[in-house]
């Protein structure tokens, strides 16, 4: 377990209970326990808030058809996982700390992954299983086995549907919940995508449906319904009611995000949702907090070209901080393989990425020290309860106040660079601005200055040293109440450093992580303590094998070797035949691309050389065009006489589009190269994104 640390929940009456409790002590001081500021989480909020972390899975016809956004259109009889184990995505979700699963029983296309009654676009009439199987059981049962909860991504918009734009399709829709919501025991939220509307096949019409996102879905009465049927669970939508998208799918919450809403203000799939509603509002009128939605790879649905893409570890724990440190849960997404497993790259992500949680949080430093305010509202109130690892309590100020300081006194002098901070929520988001404070050597040092806190604030700093810490409340909506005050030092993160080289041939090397050391060699041998230590971009004979490691001076660990191979510089290159664009190429940056028109690259290299092949590297954007499945490739010594020295097809391209490696049978004397597609893999113009030679 990640997270020991739970609030003891109120419901609501207790929360108006406590409200109006009157504590008197023997000195005869009346003290008052702090009213709620609304608005507030619901139970059913609440219990969800404690989840933070869980994983999402899109899997459907989408899977087999390499697409995002099937058509609806496709058949059942693509649907054909052979190795389905919902055991083994549950497994691994549950060994990274992750504690629920939302999976799309229904996406966009309208492809139902449960056999329901009411369509027969299903698993039914899909090969799998020969029909008889159902995707949502088999994950309920791992989740049962495993601990995790369930909950239900359903798509509004169907592209499949006939009715889709009638009010019919919103009986149809209903009773799919009332399927989903009553035969797979209890989900802990449903999930309606903000996608809305568009064209589709739409039951053989091939036509463009609109409909009013406002009104057409009557949400109110679908809202009542998943109520009825799961009072727990709580209903993600731009909107919410309960849960609220964080505006973007790259996993980031705000600096300062609220979990209060101007609800009434915003409907699913408005256009202005990111920019003016995201980050919710300190006057927000509904407690709808916010849930970042984000995939592990580029595309939400599994693509074999993206397997190279799996985000890093240090991506990983960017998005970790920037979500769940910032006032909201994340919801990491797994685009499970036409297998039916979760792929072997995307696990070993994130396998790093629930190890490094783990040690980031693994001692919390100043549990059980001894904390002093500057006010509080007296017993049962004061600072030694943001210590003390229990959730149920908190320091409060006095009623009247907005500010207050909290001074955690170490008992000798600590290291660190996390800090963990809570409100105490039940009773509403109040904290509007604080700075952090660090004594050392009987001076304080301003470490942080943020805005909100909310549920839970995650601060990475640099590594501090000090002997006191001050957390300091400098606004509030009422009087601030802080449940948790936690410290850690995290280890560095040893991450294999990137080697980059610009066109001039000078060689980069960077480590994701600050404060580290980076030692490598340039002949392929393996770089340890005594090898180069980098300490600015230099020039290596070419061509040349650079093989780095990053290395912590402080732990002594380091960490995997990082490798780049480098071929002859491109200083000199020039590209013939096409205008500046053509550069991007040649510019050592494989996320510029060329497309040529004439579907061929040539370039003079300056100099002749003795060829042994070339490299093609094909764009890397999300979606790829243009990239080069047959190729020629010509060399020249005088650019009028062109001889063709290789042909053939980059084996796989579609699938990965990585860097390709093509040597020749024989040397050859060139000072001038082409390489020409005979044939794309979409059949567009050829797009380049770097072009190398192979001298050796
Ligand atoms: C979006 C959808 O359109 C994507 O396909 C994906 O399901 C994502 C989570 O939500 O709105």
């Amino acid at each position: 377990m990640i997270q020991d640390f739970h609030f003891q929940l109120p419901n609501v009456s207790k929360v108006v209970l406590m409200a109006s409790m009157l504590f008197t002590l023997s000195c005869q001081e009346a003290i008052v326990a702090p009213e709620a500021e609304t608005p507030v989480p619901s139970q059913r909020q609440l219990i969800w808030q404690e989840m933070e972390f869980y994983g999402f899975v899109h899997f459907s016809i989408n899977t087999f058809t390499d697409m995002e956004w099937g058509l609806g259109d496709e058949s059942p009889d693509r649907f054909n996982p052979t190795e389905l184990d919902t055991r083994q995505w549950v497994r691994e979700m549950a060994d990274a700390g992750m504690r629920g699963v939302i999976i799309t029983a229904k996406h966009h296309d309208g492809f139902c992954l449960w056999p329901s009654r009411y369509t027969e676009h299903s698993v039914k009439n899909s090969p799998w299983k020969n029909g008889e199987g159902d995707v949502i059981r088999e994950l309920a049962d791992a989740c049962e086995e495993y601990g995790l909860k369930l909950g239900v991504y359903y798509s509004p918009w169907d592209r499949h549907h006939a009715d889709y734009g009638k009010p019919e399709y919103i009986t149809y829709m209903r009773l799919q919940l009332e399927e989903l919501l009553t035969n797979y025991g209890d989900i802990f939220e449903v999930w309606f995508d903000g996608a809305n509307g568009g064209t589709g096949y739409y039951g053989g019409a091939n036509e463009e449906r609109r409909v009013d996102k406002k009104s057409y879905y009557d949400w109110e009465n679908t809202f009542a319904l998943v109520r009825k049927l799961q009072p727990d669970a709580v209903i993600f939508g731009d909107a919410g009611p309960d849960v609220r998208w964080v505006g973007n799918e790259e996993g980031h919450a705000y600096p300062t995000t609220w979990s209060n809403l101007l609800r009434d203000s915003v409907y699913a799939g408005m256009p202005e949702y990111g920019d003016k509603y995201a980050k919710g509002q300190e006057n927000g009128t509904h407690w709808v907090p916010a849930e970042a939605d984000v995939s592990i790879r580029p595309g939400w649905y599994y693509h074999a070209y993206e397997d190279h893409k799996v985000k890093s570890l240090s991506q990983l724990m960017d998005i970790y901080y920037k979500s769940i440190g910032r006032n909201s849960s994340l919801l990491l997404n797994f685009p499970v393989d036409k297998r039916g497993l979760i792929h072997e790259n995307d696990v070993m992500a994130l396998r790093k990425m629930a190890s490094k949680i783990k040690e980031d949080f693994a001692v919390d430093l100043i549990a059980g020290k001894s904390a002093t305010a500057s006010t509080d509202r007296g017993a049962g109130y004061q600072a030694g309860n943001v210590l003390d690892g229990q959730g149920g309590n908190y320091w409060a100020a006095p009623a009247d106040s907005r500010q207050g300081s909290i001074e955690v006194d170490f008992d000798g002098e600590l290291t660190f660079n996390r800090l963990w901070i809570q409100e105490y929520i039940p009773l509403g988001q109040r904290v509007k601005k604080f700075t952090v404070e660090v004594k050392q050597d009987g001076q304080w040092t301003e470490i942080a200055a943020e805005t909100t806190i909310g549920f839970k604030r995650l601060l990475r700093l640099e590594d501090t040293k000090g002997t006191s810490l001050r957390l300091n409340i400098l606004d509030a909506k009422s009087s601030p109440l802080i449940s948790s005050l936690r410290m850690f030092h995290a280890p560095k993160m040893m991450e294999a450093p990137v080697i980059s080289r610009d066109v001039q041939g000078m060689v980069s090397i960077n480590s994701p992580e600050e404060g580290l050391v980076i030692f490598y060699t340039s002949d392929g041998t393996t770089p340890g303590q005594n090898s180069q230590r980098y300490m600015a971009p230099f020039q290596p004979e070419y061509p040349a094998l650079i093989k780095a490691i990053t290395f912590d001076e402080v732990q002594g660990r380091s960490s995997d070797a990082g490798s780049q191979y480098f071929d002859m510089p491109k200083g000199d290159w020039k590209v013939l035949e096409a205008g500046t664009e053509g550069n991007k190429a040649i510019d050592e940056n494989i996320n510029t691309h060329y497309s040529s028109q004439d579907d061929r690259l040539t370039l003079d290299l300056g100099q002749a050389l003795q060829l042994m092949g070339f490299t093609y590297t094909p764009m890397q954007q999300r979606y790829l065009s243009g990239v080069i499945k047959e190729y020629r490739f010509y060399t020249s010594r005088d650019s009028i006489n062109w001889e063709l020295v290789a042909e053939g097809e980059f084996g796989n391209i579609e699938n990965s589009p990585i860097l390709q490696r093509i040597t020749l049978d024989r040397k050859v004397n060139a000072r001038y190269i082409r390489l020409e597609s005979k044939r794309t893999t979409d059949g567009k113009n050829a797009s380049f994104a770097e072009v190398g030679v192979i001298t050796e």
